[in-house]
């Protein structure tokens, strides 16, 4: 099954407003993930609070909620063999300045307020996470026919 995992990945503001959204959704679909949901949207602060409900509470939240909400963002459920780590590998660590040149965060980004991207961190917080941005029937789960030059069955 893990051949089949989503993730929730998010352009950030930061992204959208600096053109670099198709970039990176390009570096991510290049691996060979499968784009099975996307939509262009903008948080409110009611689904910033459930997204980020980890960090309500610490002190770089009200700066997070402002950026977050700043801009739309384009939401993307990607599906592909560990599809969670994957991602989290492609974008590079939390802090730009400590991502790895070659990530994502690592080769556009210099502050972990402006980092870009945003993908899950496990298999059952991507679960949460594409249910709080898609509803079902907004999921396409297709067979590729590249697919199986990605992954061997
Ligand atoms: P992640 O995005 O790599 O999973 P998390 O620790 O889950 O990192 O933090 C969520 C987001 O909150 C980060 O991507 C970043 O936008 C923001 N953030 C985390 N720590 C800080 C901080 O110390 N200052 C400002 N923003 C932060
Ligand atoms: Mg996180």
């Amino acid at each position: 099954m893990a051949n089949n995992e989503q993730t929730l990945v998010l352009i950030k503001p930061d992204a959208m407003e600096r053109g670099l959204a198709g970039r990176i959704i390009a570096r991510l679909e290049e691996r060979g993930l499968k784009i099975v949901g996307v939509k262009l949207l903008r948080i409110d602060e009611a689904l910033a609070r459930r997204h980020y409900a980890a960090h309500v509470e610490k002190a770089f939240f009200p700066g997070l909620l402002r950026f977050i909400t700043s801009a739309p963002v384009i939401a993307i459920v990607f599906q592909g063999k560990d599809a969670v780590e994957a991602v989290r590998q492609s974008m590079g660590a939390t802090d730009p300045l400590k991502a790895a040149p070659g990530t994502i965060r690592g080769d556009w980004g210099l502050d972990i307020g402006r980092n870009l991207i945003h993908g899950s961190d496990s298999p059952e917080t991507a679960r949460v996470e594409i249910g709080l941005f898609f509803r079902p029937e907004e999921i396409a789960d297709w067979a590729r026919d590249t697919d199986r030059w990605i992954t061997e069955p």
